[in-house]
């Protein structure tokens, strides 16, 4: 079996979509999610110029070697771009191989480890009526699990929450300029749990998502103050490239914490790991080289009882959260899912054999990752330049988004 074509479709129905498409000479095709929010078409020439051309001609069940050779073979390592490109080859060769085996990728992965895949959705508000309101839309949708994100009294909008971005008279977008006040922020935050709580129970999982936003010292004070609130965890409490701070958070609190999803390699998340840092490893299917690596990871994270949570939200595509949820329910190590769901139109031009049902998700049991790309419909939703929105402080200081 060889590899005869390897194209990339870019696909805007609601998000920016970029999906590997690889064609064995039996006619057996493959996909892979390789969608960078913000950066898509720096991703595509990478495959078009730079990998689609080697990959012609391989061996298409070689999925390992191939992964080496794309990650080596380039001498220059790491990084966003490279790995989303490489996930996209590594997740469309194992969804090449199941195929050919007739089974559903997890069935290759070790089989089911469970019935069924927890997941968290996403309840955001300006204010506590407009975020409760926001819980009880996710409640009856199914979740179980609800990440909860508010305004801050002061400022303008609610953080960590995508908005449109800012379109200049000339017709070019720019980002959108959201502000930041940390200090604000950290007052206002446990009382936010503290009404969610008595509004919805102790029972209800909640999570937070901080955003990058805080020193060290700051996280440690605020997963000290959301301790009574019983987290599921506190997220990207810090910018955890500096892996070592994650240190002084965990000695001043036991809320639980979750990082990752801005990492490429397992070697991201070495000390955060080794020393038991963090209690669940973000990592997503499509920015981290693929399922191969992602296996890896969670495998070197099981040693140390660190449980898995990949990154889903709606810029992660439905090949790519397609491959997630078949590691999800084949691991040992799986924590929860994060699944935001898809609009209509991406429902249309991904067709796809998993299934979210009572806060639950399961892959299906299609041949193969189970995703098919409609490329009629693909066409009709162009690429839209579009940017992640970014930060600044009152005086006008660019902070993290
Ligand atoms: C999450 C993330 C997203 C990111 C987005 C950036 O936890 O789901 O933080 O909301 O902001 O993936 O493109
Ligand atoms: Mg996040």
């Amino acid at each position: 079996m060889k590899i005869v074509d390897a194209s990339v479709v870019v696909a805007s129905p609601g998000r920016n979509f970029v999906t590997l498409r690889i064609t064995t000479d039996d006619g057996v095709t493959g996909l892979g999610d390789a969608t960078l929010n913000g950066r898509e078409l720096a991703v595509v020439s990478y495959l078009r110029d730079h990998v689609a051309p080697l990959l012609i001609g391989l061996d298409p069940h070689r999925i390992e070697d191939t992964w080496q050779l794309l990650y080596r073979g380039a001498y220059w390592r790491r990084g966003p771009v490279t790995m989303a490109a490489i996930a996209a080859v590594d997740v469309a060769l194992w969804d090449i191989k199941a195929k050919v085996a007739n089974l559903p990728l997890y069935q290759l992965l070790g089989g089911a480890s469970r019935e069924r895949v927890r997941t968290y959705g996403h309840a955001n508000g300006r204010d506590l009526p407009e975020l409760f309101e926001s819980v009880r839309e996710r409640l009856d949708q199914g979740y179980k699990s609800i990440r909860i994100q508010t305004g801050v009294p002061g400022l303008k909008r609610v953080y960590g929450v995508h908005g449109e971005p800012e379109v200049t008279p000339d017709g070019h977008p720019r980002p959108l300029v959201e502000d930041w006040d940390t200090a604000a922020y950290l007052r206002h935050i446990p009382t936010v749990f503290e009404a969610v709580r008595s509004e919805f129970g102790a029972e209800l999982p909640l999570l937070h998502d901080a955003h990058h936003r805080l020193s060290p010292q700051q996280a440690a004070r605020l997963g000290k103050d959301l301790e009574p609130y019983d987290l599921f965890w506190l997220e990207d409490c810090t910018p955890a490239e500096n892996q070592e701070g994650l240190r002084l958070v965990r000695s001043h609190t036991t809320t639980p914490l979750a990082i990752g999803e801005v990492f490429n390699t397992i070697h991201d998340f070495r000390t955060l790991v080794n020393e038991q840092l963090i209690d669940y490893v973000r990592a997503a299917v499509t920015h981290f080289g693929g399922v191969s690596p992602l296996k890896k990871l969670f495998d070197f994270a099981a040693q140390q009882q660190i449980k898995t949570a990949i990154h889903g939200p709606e810029d992660i595509s439905p090949v790519g959260m397609a491959a997630a949820i078949h590691l999800d329910l084949a691991i040992h190590n799986f924590g929860i899912q994060e699944y935001a769901g898809y609009t209509a139109a991406t429902e249309e031009v991904f067709r796809h054999a998993f299934t979210f049902d009572d806060g639950y998700l399961h892959p299906g049991e299609a041949p193969g990752i189970g995703v098919e790309l409609d490329d009629e419909l693909a066409a009709a939703y162009p690429y839209v330049p579009a940017y992640l929105p970014v930060n600044r402080l009152a005086d006008g200081t660019v902070h993290d988004w």
